[in-house]
């Protein structure tokens, strides 16, 4: 598997997809700080969230090949500044998450903040039922 980076908002389902991806059981765990989980680099959504901490984002980044953005299709805000796969070296895809708790238009929405953000290559996924998961997998290998 590639050596991945998670980026998204609080409780968008990093760490989750993170978990389904590793084939584990899910426990909920608040994501305190940047860790490495084999090749996933999870990290807290308050990296995304406040300014000054982005730069350890794009710190974390260096160690990776792929920048995985992450949305949930319950979160009508976009969460990404624009152009923000700019501001990381490797190249990005986008994936939006909790599809199962989601209609169509809110599925779409998160797609389009991902697009917003520069990613062009688009993941729908639920790592709660597994659902995008072997095409999202496959991408990833
Ligand atoms: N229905 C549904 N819930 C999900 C899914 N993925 C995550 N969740 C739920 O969303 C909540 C937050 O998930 P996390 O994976 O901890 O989110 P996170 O992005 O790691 O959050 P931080 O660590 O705070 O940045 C948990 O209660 C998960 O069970 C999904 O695909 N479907
Ligand atoms: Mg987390």
């Amino acid at each position: 598997m590639k050596r991945i980076l998670l980026v998204g908002s609080v409780g968008c389902g990093k760490t989750t997809l993170l978990q389904r991806l590793h084939g584990e059981d899910f426990t909920y765990s608040k994501t305190e700080t940047i860790y490495t989980d084999r090749a996933i680099v999870d990290t807290p959504g308050e990296y995304l969230e406040m300014p000054w901490f982005k730069h350890a984002l794009r710190l974390a980044s260096f160690e990776t090949e792929l920048v995985v953005f992450l949305a949930s299709a319950t979160v009508e805000e976009a969460k990404f500044p624009p152009g923000f796969t700019t501001f990381f070296m490797p190249p990005s895809i986008g994936v939006v998450t909790k599809t199962d708790i989601a209609g169509p238009a809110q599925v779409r929405t998160a797609a389009n903040h991902l697009r917003l953000a520069g990613t062009s290559e688009i993941f729908e996924v639920s790592a709660l039922t597994g659902d995008g998961i072997p095409a999202l997998a496959d991408r990833l290998a």
